[in-house]
């Protein structure tokens, strides 16, 4: 693991979680989310709940049953299933324990927040495609949440190193503010003259992880990932949430405010359900409305009105 390397997360970014305590969120990891856009820490989840997480990846209905596929611009696919609401199932709890709800809230200022929604990226050994530069608000914008208050943490569930696609991030980029997205082949990617001039004076970081590491990240921070060309997959878990006071302003394929569920530390272990008890809202592969801006829908009816 290449902690020690230039291209790593600086020291003043990266923590460590120790198992069945309570997460303490310092000033320094404040700090370092309000700096740098991001907060590495390690050894969040424990082997026996990744033992139990890749249990249910593996047999969870709703896994192979919802996935979708996404080709980047190298023809690459990489697979992934996403859902809106938590749910009370193994995977489910993973977004609503403390410490890693509770831990996305206080990096965000403290104010409710509530769950966006979760993604299983699944990049395949030898198959996994890229992800181009892109925010996370770059496309959250387009459904209309009006604050970047909005934040990832993206859980690995496998080692995540070069070799197998980890991601990047350009150190500050956040600070930036939201750049505009065009659509790049089946995703959206931010302005590359824009992206280019950030990535002279943003440090680009690898954030190699060990499984069971996981990155707090800011939705303006700008971040990639480069295909699988090992023989190892690259699974990770990508809670995403939303403050309660940034409620979208219209209705669209994530939810509008809805209470958050928050469950104790240990939630994952004594949890069994594959499947949720209630609806998690799975997402199909045409119910996609990010490529679609409201706003501009909205000037063109203005014009022609
Ligand atoms: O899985 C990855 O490498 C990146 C995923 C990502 O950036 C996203 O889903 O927004």
């Amino acid at each position: 693991m290449a902690g020690h390397e230039n291209d790593a997360p600086p020291d003043g970014a990266v923590f460590c979680y120790t198992e069945g305590e309570e997460l303490e969120i310092t000033p320094a990891m404040k700090e370092s989310y309000l700096k740098n856009g991001f907060v590495l820490i390690r050894d969040l989840f424990s082997a026996k709940e990744l033992g139990k997480i890749n249990y249910a990846i593996s047999a969870c209905p709703d896994v192979e049953r919802n996935s979708i596929g996404r080709e980047d611009d190298g023809g690459r696919k990489s697979t992934f299933v996403l859902w809106n609401h938590p749910g009370d199932d193994i995977l489910g709890t993973v977004a609503r324990t403390r410490k890693v709800a509770r831990t996305a809230q206080e990096l965000m200022g403290g104010d409710e927040v509530y769950h966006y929604h979760t993604k299983l990226m699944m990049k395949k050994g030898r198959v996994g495609g890229a992800h181009i530069w892109h925010q996370d608000y770059g496309y959250w914008y387009r459904n209309g949440c009006m604050f970047p208050d909005m934040s990832s943490v993206f859980i690995a569930i496998d080692d995540c190193s070069k070799e197998n696609g980890c991601l990047q991030v350009l150190q500050g980029s956040h600070l930036a503010g939201r750049i505009e997205h065009g659509t790049v082949g089946e995703q959206a990617g931010a302005d590359l003259e824009r992206v280019d001039h950030l990535a002279t004076v943003c440090p680009l970081r690898f954030v190699q992880m060990a499984a069971g590491d996981a990155l707090f990240f800011h939705c303006n921070l700008l971040h990639r990932s480069f295909k699988n060309d090992s023989d190892w997959r690259r699974f990770v878990l990508i809670p995403a949430f939303n403050k309660r006071s940034n409620n979208p302003l219209w209705k669209h394929h994530h939810p509008q405010y809805t209470p958050l569920d928050v469950a104790p530390n240990d939630a994952i272990l004594k949890c069994d359900r594959l499947t949720s008890s209630y609806d998690k809202w799975f997402m199909q592969p045409d119910e996609d409305s990010s490529f679609v801006t409201k706003g501009a829908e909205l000037k063109q009816d203005a014009a022609t009105a």
